[in-house]
């Protein structure tokens, strides 16, 4: 069985009490607490809908709406993000909070959802890792229907495959950061098969986020996990023009907090702990460390990896979860947080705290080795060869001086005609060529991916939805072309996304 957070237990209601209450409002009262109840390492837990417990229902709406009734509700509004008592961020986010509650969904259990849109622009809601239709996929490219401003719609989501999943929006910011990605709407779900073993003290969900966003012309990259070693792909001829605006931050936290901030993780020596991250930034690559601690890495986006390994920090490209086991065994108080020092400093990190323990909270730097994927993969569980190839190339091209840079696959950017054309059934090898000067988080909707290689570094059954392609680097997965319908193919960093870096993949 899974743990959660019994003062937020406390707090949960039964449907019975719900009806009793009566009215909106005392609904959304008594909820609440629970809802903005997010503690640093401890988020807003929302009941799991069609779950095997006698959990409620959430009923949120908004005034002049009646969307009531469905297993789950997403309310899309303007929301305050207290990241320390004197930082408070406006953003927007789901049912109150920055990010959202954590979602509990069974697996292969339909729900219905209604997303409720009180904001002054149209939004979707992406559910990222899921194997899912179009229709709720959560992408307008791909032909899911968009909420319009201050409306609302009802989906129908069958939850899978099983692990750590999340939801963001799939909505565009262009020049403005404060729409789209670059708001608070995301939140892990987590996706539950009822297997869970269960040999932990604690489960905690962590997210990596960043905010406050700006333009900026330099723009010190710690995207990529050290030097490329060799330089695999280059571009045909080198365009010397100067760099645009890229996208940057200042301020970091995990989860709603700031390092230092918000409640610090309390443990007792003896304790298994088990860690969701994300990186929900939407700019950078992250590395995380627990100091004075190792992580064992059991599973990669959601799922569980052939080969766990026990390391010294974790790189999490955007977009990407890793699920890591941790002994307490190193008694103390001690900084969760970003490796690179400006980044922890500046708010992404959280401090672990043992029983009986009280001294300042202690930072080592871990030893540094460069990120390997291919660590983790392991020749038995390979999936079936390939049947035919895809061939992939990204460029960027520089805009110069107060414009925005522009990403191209494949010689074109966003959007392709039938470039990508799929054949159900189809086993494919997708090469991935990156011929930029940063490394780029690929994700592909509706489909997981076998990572094969990295930089010609073979590896096997690795399964995953995301893969950071280093700069001047190549990155070769197999898939199964088994999700008919339209799927979009991009890099996750927003600005990247948006300038050009997606391609659409049919099928025939
Ligand atoms: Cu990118």
């Amino acid at each position: 069985m899974l743990t959660s957070d019994p003062q937020l237990e406390a707090t949960r209601l039964k449907r019975r009490d719900l009806i009793r209450l009566g009215g909106l409002a005392a609904a959304q009262a008594a909820f609440g607490k629970a809802l903005f109840a997010g503690q640093s390492g401890q988020q807003p837990l929302m009941p799991m809908p069609g779950g095997a417990q006698d959990t409620p229902t959430p009923l949120f709406a908004a005034p002049g709406q009646q969307p009531g009734g469905a297993d789950l509700t997403l309310r899309i509004a303007p929301v305050q993000v207290e990241l320390d008592p004197g930082h408070i961020v406006s953003t927007i986010g789901y049912n109150g909070t920055a990010p959202g509650p954590v979602l509990r969904l069974r697996e292969g259990k339909t729900i219905s959802v209604d997303v409720i849109n009180n904001t002054d622009t149209p939004e979707v809601v992406h559910w990222h890792g899921m194997l899912i239709p179009t229709d709720v996929d959560g992408s307008a490219e791909e032909g899911t229907p968009m909420v319009d401003p201050h409306s609302h719609r009802r989906y129908q989501l069958t939850p899978g495959p099983a692990g750590s999943r999340w939801y963001h929006t799939h909505a565009m910011g262009m020049d403005d950061l404060h729409k789209g990605g670059y708001t608070g709407q995301f939140g892990f779900v987590y996706v539950d098969n009822g297997q869970d073993p269960g040999s932990y003290d604690q489960e905690l969900f962590l997210a990596l986020r960043d905010w406050e966003y700006y333009f900026a012309m330099n723009m010190v990259d710690t995207d990529d996990d050290g030097e490329p070693t060799n330089i695999l792909e280059k571009p045909t001829h080198i365009n010397t023009a100067p760099n645009g605006l890229e996208v940057n931050s200042s301020t970091y936290s995990i989860n709603d907090k700031a390092l230092g901030s918000g409640e610090p993780i309390r443990v007792r020596a003896g304790q298994r702990l088990l860690v969701h991250f994300l990186n929900a930034s939407v700019i950078e690559n992250r590395r995380i460390a627990l100091a004075g601690h190792k992580m064992r890495v059991i599973s990669m986006d959601g799922n569980p990896v052939p080969t766990p390994q026990l390391l010294d920090s974790v790189f999490l490209g955007v977009a990407e979860r890793i699920d890591v086991e941790i002994e307490m065994n190193h008694p103390g108080v001690w900084i969760m947080g970003a490796t690179d020092k400006a980044i922890r400093e500046n708010g992404c990190g959280v401090i672990v705290e043992y029983a009986g323990q009280s001294k300042n909270p202690q930072w080592i730097d871990p030893p540094a080795a460069p990120w390997d994927y291919t660590i983790f993969g392991s020749a038995a569980a390979a999936g079936p060869e390939p049947q035919e190839q895809i061939e992939t190339i990204f460029e960027k091209i520089p805009s110069g001086a107060g414009k925005f840079n522009l990403f191209q696959i494949n010689g074109k950017p966003y959007p392709h005609d039938n470039e990508f054309v799929l054949k159900e059934g189809v086993r494919y090898r997708l090469t991935m060529r990156n011929r930029t000067d940063d490394a780029h988080p690929m994700h592909m909707h509706r489909h997981q991916w076998e990572l094969k290689s990295i930089n010609d570094k073979p590896t096997a059954g690795l399964i995953k939805d995301t893969i950071v392609v280093p700069r001047a680097g190549r990155a070769v997965v197999d898939f199964t072309a088994n999700q008919p319908g339209l799927t979009l193919f991009h890099c996750h960093m927003q600005q990247h996304m948006e300038y050009g870096f997606m391609a659409l993949f049919r099928y025939a």
